[in-house]
Order: structure tokens, then C-alpha cells, then sequence
């Protein structure tokens, strides 16, 4: 099943804005791509050439992250990440019941989770002018914690959603991650403890020094999957 001789290209911001932090969604793609051991090539791309005819031939909305593997070329992070769980062991149990669950989760952290996430963002850095920005941000405040409420009582005491980690913890965990500094996270002590569970993988300290290493610059460390030089950390 596992081929580590192609190497998938994904594309990244040249210049992500979030300045190294691993915020942006390239960063399921790479931590899935590391969990599972594949080797990957990245392609920066300008918010310019996002724009364009050529990148838009693999993202019909100009934003990244792609995959491409030889003629397989996707789009949407949660769709490559479940195309790599699919073709690598390590990321979906081999229960069909239990898979299915686990892709439930992924489901749950891009259409449940994400969303308020995401709409909080938009009121902090797009509205924060208008006079109404108090009231609207409580309101989505609340909305927000709801949805956190209901994950943080699923959770309860478990180390992961649903038995071993799956494709489901990391992506509900790396929607979480954009909650950083908002101080949402810290009202939920089992989902901030979760976060950090995750962010301790060493696939995801590979991933997120990899995109740290791509955003400084012009490093040539930008265009190299870490995974060779920790091999023996891979499980
Ligand atoms: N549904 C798509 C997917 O899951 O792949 C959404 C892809 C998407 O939103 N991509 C963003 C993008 O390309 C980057 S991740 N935006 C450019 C555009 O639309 O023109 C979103 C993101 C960007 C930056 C930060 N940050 O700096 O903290 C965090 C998240």
C-alpha cells in the first residue's frame, strides 16, 4: 500500500502571513503526510500566482494547499488528507466501522468545528471597527464555546476521539490550534491538554518545523520533507 518512492508536490504560501506558526491549512496536509511516513516535495506559491490560470487548474479558488501525485491532482485539505489516510497505514484503523467513525470526526472539525472558528477570525480582523464589534464577537464567543463544550464532554479523559489517534484527532486538532491566543481553548482543560498531545508527535514537530523552515525564507530547507533525517522516529 505504501509507495515511498513518488513523491507528492503540495503547494504553501510563499510568505505565510501567520509569520511561521503553522496556521495555515498546508499544515493537516504536511503533519498527515509526516504521520504516515511519505515523503513530499513543496511548491511556494505567491498570493499573486494563487490567482492565476495555472494554479487555479488545481484549485478552482485560488487558495492552497494542492496535492499532486503523478496525474492526481486535489484540492481541499480535508480531501487530501483523507486521500493519504486512505493509501497509508497509520492514520485509519483497519476496522471498517472504526474508520468510518474516525472519518466522521474530520467531517465534524471541517463542517462543525471549523466554521465558528473561522467566523471568529473574520469579526477579529474585519470587524473590529464597527460599533456593534463588542456584541457580535460575544455572540460568536458563545457559539463558539458551545461547540467546544460539546468536544470537551466527548472527550472527557481520553487521550484521542475515538480509541487509537486517527485522521480525525489530527484534524480536529489542528482546526483547534487556530483557537490560539483567543483564550477559548484555556476555558477546556482536557481540549488544551489535547492540543498539546497532538502538537507532540514528533510527525507534528517535523511538519511544523518544516513550514517554520519554509517561511524563513530562503531557506532551502523550503522545497524538503524532513521525514529522511527522522526515520527512525517514525512509527
Ligand atoms: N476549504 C479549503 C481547504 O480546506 O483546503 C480552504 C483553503 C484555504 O482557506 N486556504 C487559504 C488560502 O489559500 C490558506 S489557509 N487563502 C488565500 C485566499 O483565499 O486567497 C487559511 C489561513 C490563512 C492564513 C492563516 N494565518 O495567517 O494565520 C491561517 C489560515
Amino acid at each position: 500500500m505504501m509507495n515511498l518512492q513518488a513523491k507528492p508536490v503540495i503547494t504553501v504560501f510563499e510568505h505565510s502571513p501567520d509569520e511561521g506558526k503553522g496556521m495555515a491549512r498546508d499544515m493537516r496536509v504536511r503533519w498527515a503526510l509526516e504521520e504516515v511516513g511519505q515523503r513530499y516535495d513543496v511548491r511556494p506559491v505567491s498570493f499573486a500566482s494563487m490567482k492565476e490560470a495555472a494554479h487555479r487548474s488545481h484549485q478552482p479558488f485560488g487558495q492552497i494547499p494542492t496535492y499532486e501525485d503523478g496525474d492526481l491532482i486535489l484540492f481541499e485539505s480535508g480531501a487530501i488528507v483523507l486521500h493519504i489516510a486512505n493509501h497509508h497505514t497509520g492514520l485509519l484503523p483497519q476496522d471498517a466501522d472504526a474508520r468510518a467513525r474516525a472519518t466522521s470526526w474530520v467531517f465534524a472539525a471541517l463542517s462543525t468545528i471549523e466554521p465558528p472558528i473561522v467566523e471568529r477570525e473574520v469579526v477579529e480582523y474585519c470587524e473590529r471597527e464597527e460599533s456593534w464589534f463588542e456584541q457580535r464577537m460575544s455572540s460568536v464567543d458563545d457559539r463558539l464555546r458551545n461547540r467546544l463544550k460539546d468536544l470537551s464532554h466527548r472527550l472527557g479523559e481520553a487521550d484521542w476521539l475515538d480509541g487509537a489517534f486517527s485522521v480525525g484527532d489530527l484534524m480536529t486538532i489542528d482546526v483547534l490550534r487556530r483557537l490560539a491566543g483567543s483564550g477559548l481553548l484555556e476555558e477546556f482543560a482536557n481540549l488544551l491538554t489535547y492540543v498539546a498531545r497532538g502538537e507532540a508527535r514528533p510527525a507534528f514537530k517535523r511538519a511544523f518545523n518544516a513550514q517554520l523552515a519554509c517561511f524563513n525564507a530562503a531557506s532551502t530547507d523550503c522545497n524538503q520533507s524532513p521525514i529522511a533525517n527522522h526515520k527512525e522516529s517514525m512509527k
